[in-house]
Parts: structure tokens; sequence; C-alpha cells
């Protein structure tokens, strides 16, 4: 049985859930009776006995009466996925009953709802579900002092409830301990999120990095130009309102039916409906892709190079033909390298991309009969896109980044932008290339036009490591043990420019403090090499501060349970305040759709949970407790900070100036107290706001104020806004990307300073044994890694709801799945010289054949029974994770290459995820503490 808790009987599972709610709620008397009244959702239900039934509780007859009230309370999922979606909760004498959207105003293309997906919507399983944790815990047999702390137990031991006092003296103790007795050099931090500065303060920790989310296209950004605003290739694409004015819209990987949830994919329907042509290039016919009606060009996922340097074959073939498909003019304008009449100054190499594509070098033509081969694509399909990439046509390429999270993606991005300036393809309405599919910047770019109000006092210092960093691909094997080379010292936000020789350090953990993050799930192989870690490494106290049961917080020592953005007050007189920093739509001046043009109302619905404290509280009380001076962590009260980021709002009016959102009353800053100023330059009532949840920009089908083209200054004129290359234009040659890219001397064979094809180190090619005769290796088939929508990474997975709604399958191809005599809803072994997992196959006949799909973030369930050959159960595609370094990027995360096998299983099948519980601890038991 696993370790992490056993398949949970399903009536007591959903008990939990429901009983949770109601403990908190002081909630109960549920009567069997008929269904729900509106199309909201409710917490299942259970009777006494535990029978699930339809029924009618008494919150659905207060929301009958009308008893309670809707608020604005948002889903902090992840901001990646979309933002911060407008999310409203009926809240009955302070328990959350219902969810809904925004839906309340007509839906047009310039004002459209605001809606939230099937996350935001459940996210009060997260709330009050299982998973929830609710009192701060030890594991029994762990003891501070670094002697007594028994690593083997971790993620088998038993837990014991303590109060905060103890919980605080204990982790502060441990803190203090081991930087005094160890130094900054033994203390990991993991946290996407805003940490208060306390650890910069004692001196730094280390933290690690791989490229996660934008794979390869992070390196290479600000060297080719394709843009850098906070986030690589930001502003993504052009405005919304601008994409009826393509005609072809090509969509290369991403699924923002799936990732972008909110309104993308509407914006991109809408666009559809208007004539556009949408194209999708990906293993699998999404269900982004056929609602588009797009035409699907099958690849293989990780070999895109290969198809679109076959494209440039094709359109320089075809314009030798007939003459007009390569905007020669535009190439000679803003790019350099395509030819060898225009070369960069800085080139050392004699050599540029349209000779090196017709094999003038190595006698090998990027024909579309040498890259089919590679990426599977069809000829035909091939010689189809190029004659859309050219420049007949009105076309925007538009991607995620799931293609660049592929071991030896290293050149995609220059290889699409060679193609896209090809056809000249930037600056122009209805014309671009960039990120525009990937999540929060999906389908509509440009600048943020809604501001957060003041902020900068709480961001995090950075780690003291600025003199190498730990490549978190092998961050775990790093910890475990000891060693880790190191190929660059800043953080892989940067460019190649960054990269160096290979380094070796020593490494010795032994405080690792999580807040807010999963790393023994998402970083590198956290399931063996991050179990293997925390076992047999030297860690001597993990400390896991989070809101739900986590693979790590399974396999900490203290646990620290975190409010949710729902929960707290604003008047400390009421109970603990609410903590707005750690919420992830501070991150919203950065990123995409929802809050580009809305603002979203952060304000508590609900009183805190259970025994839980804000982030800010822990933190507050662990500076304190290691003897540092709170002012110098926290200037200002809670209340105070919350005020400042939201009434202090801008966003950009009709006439491109920063102007105030809110009006603010003397009688509003006497309301909570804080020190600001009276503010009658706003357009809205800051309380009016509070009560519509939201503010919108207002936008206009005609002549609108705010609609961007991504590059147009730059092509409107290059002399006056050259780009960030060192040559201000884009470099289809570019010298600083391969001697950034070689100065790691992984690869014997220099990258080219264009985009060459080169074998990548991981992936279908590397599969074969024998690549000339074919002879398939031990792991055959090529998996990738979608983000789910039942899940933000790891969150939600506990929830019951979007459990039973939602499969977490193996997706196989039928002609694969026939050959193994596989049909959907059997189990599964899916395995590598990694680890192996069970799980349910899907059979789909919209999957290329060889390639396979595990969603990403499932929670692990180790079987250890067999101790020299765990299996997880719960279907955890970390399992299958490699410490595979590409072949010149030392930390790329190759998730979308990783190399498998499968078969029929021939054990017990395992049961449908509604019917089992995920990671989980039984708070039941302390409830009565
Ligand atoms: N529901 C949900 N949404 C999320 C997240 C989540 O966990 N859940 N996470 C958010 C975060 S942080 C991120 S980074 C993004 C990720 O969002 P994306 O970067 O878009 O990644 P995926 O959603 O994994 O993949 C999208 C599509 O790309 C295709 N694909 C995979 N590999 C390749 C390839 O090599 N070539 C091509 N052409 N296509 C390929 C897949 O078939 C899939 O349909 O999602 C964000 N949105
Ligand atoms: N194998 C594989 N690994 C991957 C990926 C993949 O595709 N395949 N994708 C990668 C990508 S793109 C990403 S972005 C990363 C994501 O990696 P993580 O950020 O580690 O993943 P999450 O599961 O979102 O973990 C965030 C945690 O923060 C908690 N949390 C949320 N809000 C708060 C808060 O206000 N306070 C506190 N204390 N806690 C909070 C949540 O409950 C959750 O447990 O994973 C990466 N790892
Ligand atoms: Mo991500």
């Amino acid at each position: 049985m696993g370790i992490i808790d056993h398949p949970m009987d399903r009536r007591k599972f959903l008990r939990a859930g429901a009983i949770a709610g109601v403990a908190a709620a002081g909630l109960a008397g549920c009567t069997p009776e008929a269904g729900t009244p509106d199309g909201g959702s409710t917490d299942s239900k259970s009777s006494a006995n535990g029978d699930v039934q339809a029924t009618v509780c008494e919150n659905d007859q207060a929301i009958i009466d009308g008893l309670g009230e809707w608020k604005c309370g948002l889903c902090w999922a992840n901001s990646s996925c979309g933002g911060y979606c407008v999310n409203y909760r009926y809240v009955v004498d302070g328990v959350v009953v219902r969810s809904g959207t925004d839906n309340g105003h007509e839906d047009t293309e310039e004002t459209p709802q605001w809606r939230a997906c099937p996350r935001g919507r459940s996210k009060s399983q997260n709330v009050y579900g299982a998973e929830r944790l609710r009192y701060p815990l030890k594991r029994k047999n762990w003891q501070p002092g670094g002697v007594d702390y028994h690593p083997e137990l971790r993620g088998k031991d038993e837990w014991e409830r303590i109060t905060w006092e103890e919980a605080i003296e204990l982790a502060g103790g441990e803190i203090k301990r081991i930087y005094d007795n160890f130094g900054p050099e033994s203390v990991l931090l993991t946290s996407y999120y805003v940490v208060p500065s306390l650890f910069g303060k004692l001196g730094g920790y280390w933290s690690w990095e791989d490229t996660v989310s934008y794979g390869s296209y992070t390196a290479t950004c600000e060297t080719l130009g394709l843009g850098y605003y906070g986030e690589p290739g930001l502003p993504a694409m052009n405005d919304r309102l601008d994409l009826k004015n393509a005609e072809y819209i090509v969509m290369a990987s991403g699924n923002p039916a799936w990732a972008a949830t909110g309104n993308p994919l509407y914006y991109l329907q809408l666009a559809r409906d208007n004539g556009t042509q949408f194209a999708y290039i990906g293993p699998s016919y999404n269900v982004s892709a056929s609602a588009l009606d797009a035409k699907w060009i099958p690849v293989r996922n990780g070999t895109d190079t290969a198809l679109w340097l076959a494209v440039a074959y094709e359109m320089i073939r075809m314009d030798e033909e007939t003459g007009d498909i390569i905007d020669w003019d535009f190439l000679n304008t803003y790019t350099l390298g395509f030819d060898m009449n225009h070369m960069p100054e800085d080139a050392k190499l004699e050599e540029c991309f349209k000779d090196y594509i017709l094999g003038e070098y190595d006698d090998l033509p990027k024909t579309p009969e040498w890259a089919t081969e590679i990426c599977g694509t069809p000829v035909e399909d091939i010689t189809w896109l190029a004659d859309v990439m050219s420049k007949k046509y009105k076309t925007m390429l538009l991607h995620s980044f799931a293609a660049f999270r592929t071991t030896g993606s290293e050149n995609l991005s220059q290889a699409m932008m060679t193609v896209a300036l090809m056809g000249g393809h930037a600056g122009k309405s209805g014309h671009c290339f960039g990120p525009g599919l990937y999540a929060q910047f999906a389908a509509n770019g440009g600048e943020h036009l809604v501001r957060f109000g003041k902020y900068d006092y709480i961001w995090s210092d950075d780690p003291f490591s600025a003199s190498a960093l730990i490549p978190g691909i092998k961050g775990w094997t790093a910890v475990a043990d000891g060693h880790f080379t190191s190929y660059s010292n800043s953080n892989l936000a940067g460019t190649t420019s960054d990269f160096h020789a290979a380094e070796e350090h020593d490494l010795d953990i032994r405080l690792w403090y999580s807040c807010a993050n999963n790393s023994l799930h998402t970083k590198g192989n956290g399931q063996l090499e991050g179990v293997r870690a925390v076992r047999e490494g030297n860690i001597e106290c993990i400390i896991a501060q989070d809101l739900l049961v986590t693979d790590t917080v399974m396999f900490s020592d203290i646990i620290l349970p975190a409010t949710t953005p729902w929960e707290g007050n604003l008047d400390p007189a009421e109970g603990d305040v609410m903590w707005v920093g750690n919420t992830t739509a501070i991150d919203g001046d950065l990123n995409g759709d929802h809050n580009k043009e809305i603002f979203p109302a952060i304000h508590p619905i609900i009183k805190p949970l259970f025994d839980t404290k804000s982030d800010g509280w822990i933190w507050r009380k662990l500076t304190e407790a290691v003897g540092v001076a709170v002012e110098d962590i926290f200037p200002v009260s809670e209340v105070q900070f919350w005020f400042d980021l939201t009434a202090d709002a801008t966003f950009c009016n009709e006439n491109g100036e920063w102007q105030h959102i809110f009006n603010v009353t003397q009688e509003t800053i006497d309301k909570y107290g804080v020190d600001y100023q009276v503010q009658t330059d706003g357009v809205m009532d800051l309380e009016e706001f509070f009560k519509q949840g939201y503010f919108s920009v207002d936008r206009k089908l005609e002549n609108d104020p705010h609609l961007f083209i991504k590059f147009k200054d730059f092509i409107d004129d290059p002399e006056a806004n050259p780009l960030t290359t060192a040559t201000g234009k884009f470099e289809i040659y570019s010298q600083s990307k391969a001697d950034g890219y070689n100065t790691t001397g992984l690869s014997e064979e220099p990258i080219k300073p264009y985009a060459n094809y080169f074998t990548p180190n991981n992936g279908y090619v590397a599969s074969f044994k024998n690549w000339e005769t074919k002879e398939p290796g031990d792991y055959p088939f090529v998996l990738s890694q979608p983000h789910y929508l039942r899940r933000a990474h790891t969150q939600n997975d506990g929830s019951t709801w979007l459990r039973e709604a939602l499969q977490n399958p193996f997706f196989v191809s039928r002609p694969d799945a026939d050959a193994k005599g596989i049909k959907t809803g059997d189990t599964v072994r899916v395995w590598n010289e990694y680890g192996q997992i069970l799980r349910q196959a899907s059979v789909l006949s919209s999957l290329v054949p060889g390639c396979v799909a595990l969603p990403h973030g499932a929670h692990f369930d180790l079987d250890e029974s067999d101790p020299d050959n765990p299996i997880d159960l719960g279907g955890s595609e970390a399992m299958l994770l490699g410490p595979k370094v590409s072949n010149y990027h030392y930390a790329l995360s190759g998730y979308n290459s990783t190399l498998v096998n499968f078969e029929k299983y021939d054990g017990d099948p395992i049961p449908h995820d509604g019917e089992r519980m995920v990671a989980h601890i039984d708070f039941d038991q302390f409830d009565a503490e």
C-alpha cells in the first residue's frame, strides 16, 4: 500500500470534505430532497450514514430566501493560467455556499463577461475540502536540534498537533540554530511567491532555478530581439481586438481551453466567426484546436525545430518559383543574417541561414522530406504551412512554451522567428508572432492597462547565491549528493550571456523552507531524487507553509497552515488580518489577459478557518522568533499594505495617461484606519469597487486608443526604436546566442549563430537504438505533460468535484493502444529508467502515434511495498522525469520530451480517481483537540 495514505473509501472521502465545511461553518442539517436551485455549484453533502444523495441543505434554502450576499472571492490558483478571474461567492453566515462568475452584463466583444473556469469555481473545495491544512503539525519522530530527527521516516511518520506558539518556537528555533551553526549556505528556500525578506536579512539562502514554464525560450529572448518585459517574449502578441484582422492564425502548441481559461478561447472564437482560419501544430488535436475548427498539422513533441527549418526551405523554394512568398524588403530592413549580403558586423562565422537551409555547408538541404522523418509532419502540410506563412497573407504565428519545454529546443525560438520574419509578420495589424497562446498572455497582447498600487516594500531579497546557480533539474540530486555543477551565476530569466563554463560546488543543505510551493513534486525528479534527498541527505529540518496537503507537506517536519486569500479581517479588532502579499495577483502587473484589462478586488470574504494563520502573521512571528526587528521586514501594517496596493491602483486612460482608478473618501480612510490622502482623481468609488468585485478598462471596436500592435514602434522607425539585440535588429544570425550557449562546453559540436538543427539528447530521435535502421530503444514513446483542466499544477488535485468530473488518464494513440491490446479505461503501467506509475488509458484518435501524454501535477501516492521498485498509484508525471541535461542548455526543463514505455497492467485495476483519495492527512483525528 502507498505510503501517502491508502486509497480512501469514497464515502469517507466525501464525508471528510463535507465535515470540514460544516465544522468550520456551524452549518448542518441537510434534508434529502430535490436538486439545487441554480447553475451554481455546492459541496456534495452527506447524510449521517455517509450516503451521498441529492439534497437541499440549509444553505440552499438560505439562497432561495436570499439570506446571504454575493462577494468577490477570487481564484488564487496560479497566476499563470490566466490570472485572477472574476469569481463571486455566495456567503451565508460567513460560509461560502455557492460560486458564480461575471454574468451580470451583456457579453460583447468590447466588454466580455470575465468568466471563471472550473478550478476557480470549485475553489471552495480547497478552502473547506479534505486536503485543506487545518492545524499546525509536527512529525512525531522529528525533534529539533539536528540529532534526533529521523529523516528516513519522512513521508511515513505520524503527525502530532501542536499549538501556534510551539510551531513558531520550533520553526524559529531551527531557523536560528541552522543559520548560526551552518550559515546561509545551508539553507534552501523554495517559493515562487512573494516571500518577505527575512531570509535575506539572515544572510541569504539557496534557491534553484530551471527554465520551468518557458523552457529554452527565455535564454535567447534578448539576444534575438524577441522581447522581454519582465517575462520572456512580452508583450506576447497584438491586442485581442486585432485578432480578427488576421487571415490565418497558426497555433504552434498551446491549449488555451485547458491552460488559459478565462476569455482567451472566446477571443479566438470571435476571430474565427469573423473568417480567420486556424491551423494547429502539435502532437494532439486538442480541445482548443477543435473549438476553433483548426486544420491539424501533426508534429511529434520535441521535434518542432526540424519542421520550421523545412518550412523555411519551402518558402525559399516557392519564392524562387513564384516570387511572392518572402518579404525581402522586410528582411533587408529589419533583420540580419538571412543571407550573406546582410550579415551583422560581429559575425565570426561566414555562414548565413539561407545557405544553411539550402545545404551549402553540410550537403543536407532541409527539405520537407528530410524533416518528416524526424517530426512526422506530412510533406504536403509543410508546403501548406510555407504558403500560409508567406507574405501573401496576414498571418499570426502564436505559440505557448510547451514545445520549448523539450530537450534540444535551443534553436526553436530562432527558427520560428526567422520563418515569421520571412513572411513579414511583425509590427502590423493582422500580423504578429510570439507567445500569444501561453497561459496568462494568451490571445491578448500589450502592456497592462491596470496597475497595482505601491507594494515595492514586500519583495524578497535575492538569494545570496549570486555566485553560482543550482540547476533546478538536478537540484534534488545536488541536495542528496552534496554537490552540483553550476553553469550560470544569475537566474535564468536572463540571457545566454549569463552562461559560463562548468564550475563544481559543494552543497550542504540543513534547512529546507517551502512556502507556497510544491518542489518535491514540481522540481526535477522530485518523486525519486527528492525523496532520496529528504531521507538520505543532511536536511535536519523541513518547514512547509501551505494551504493544502501537498507532496512537500507530506514529507516535511513542521507544517504551518496558512489562511487562503478568502480568509481574514481588515479590522485587527475583529481578529487576524488578511495578508495580501502572497496572492499571485501581485504578479498581475506583468501577467496577462484578465489582469490586462481588469483590476480585481482582493479582500477577505470569510473569517479564518480552523487554526490557520495568515502568511503575513507567520512571517512576522518567525521574524520575532529569530530576533530580527519586525519593522525591518514589514515597514507597514498588513492593512496599510493591502490598502496601498488597492487604493493607489491606476489605469491607462483614453489619452494614454496613468490615472487613479479609485476615489477615496476620508470616511473610507477612517474606516480602515490607514495612512492615506483623500483621492478625487479616480473614476470609481473604492467601496463601490469592493461591491462590484472588479474594475475594467473601456474598450472600443472602432479607434480603440489601447489597440496594441507588437513591434510596431520598431517597424515604423527602426533607427529610433532599436531592439534589445547587439545590432538593434532581429538577429537571424546571432553571435551572442552562439557564444553564450557554447561557453557551457556541454556539446563538442558548437551551436550555430543561426537556427541550425542538431539531434536532441532526449526525445524522439534519441529513443532509437539505431536511427538508420529504425531499431527502437527501450523507451520508444515520447511523453508530453499537459497542464490539465482539473488542476493548477498540483493544486486542486484533491477537489472531489474535479476528480469526479475529470480522470487523470494516460493518453495513447489508437494504433499504439491496439498494438498492445489496450482499451480506454484499462489500467496501464508506464515506466522508464527513473520510475513507474499506474494509470487508466484514454485511447485517442487525435494523437500522433508514438506520442503519449500524462497530465502534469497529480499528487503522488508511492507504493513502496517493493522498496527497490516503488510504483506510483497517483500517476505523478514527476516519477518519470529524469535529470537529463539538454545539448547546450544546462537547466532546460524538458518535461515534454520524456521517453517512456507502457503495457497493459496485469495486476488489479486501479479505481477511478473519483473513488480514491490523494495525499492526505487525517485531520479529523485532531478536530476534537
Ligand atoms: N488548467 C491549468 N492551466 C494552467 C496550468 C495548470 O497547471 N493547469 N499551469 C499554468 C502554467 S504555470 C503554465 S507554464 C502553462 C503551460 O501552458 P502551455 O505552455 O500551453 O503547456 P501545455 O498546456 O502543457 O501544452 C499545451 C499543448 O501543447 C502541446 N505540445 C506539447 N509538447 C509539444 C511540442 O513539443 N510541440 C508542439 N507543437 N506542441 C506541443 C500539447 O499537446 C498541448 O496540447 O499553463 C498554465 N495554465
Ligand atoms: N514534471 C513536470 N514538472 C513540472 C511541470 C511539468 O509540466 N512537468 N511544470 C512546471 C511549471 S510550468 C511550473 S509553473 C511549476 C509549478 O510549481 P509549484 O509552484 O511548486 O506548483 P503548485 O502545485 O502550484 O504549488 C504551489 C503551492 O502554493 C500553495 N499556495 C497557493 N497560494 C498560497 C498562499 O497564499 N500561501 C501559501 N502559504 N501557500 C499558497 C498551493 O496550495 C500549492 O501547494 O511546476 C513545474 N514542474
Ligand atoms: Mo509554469
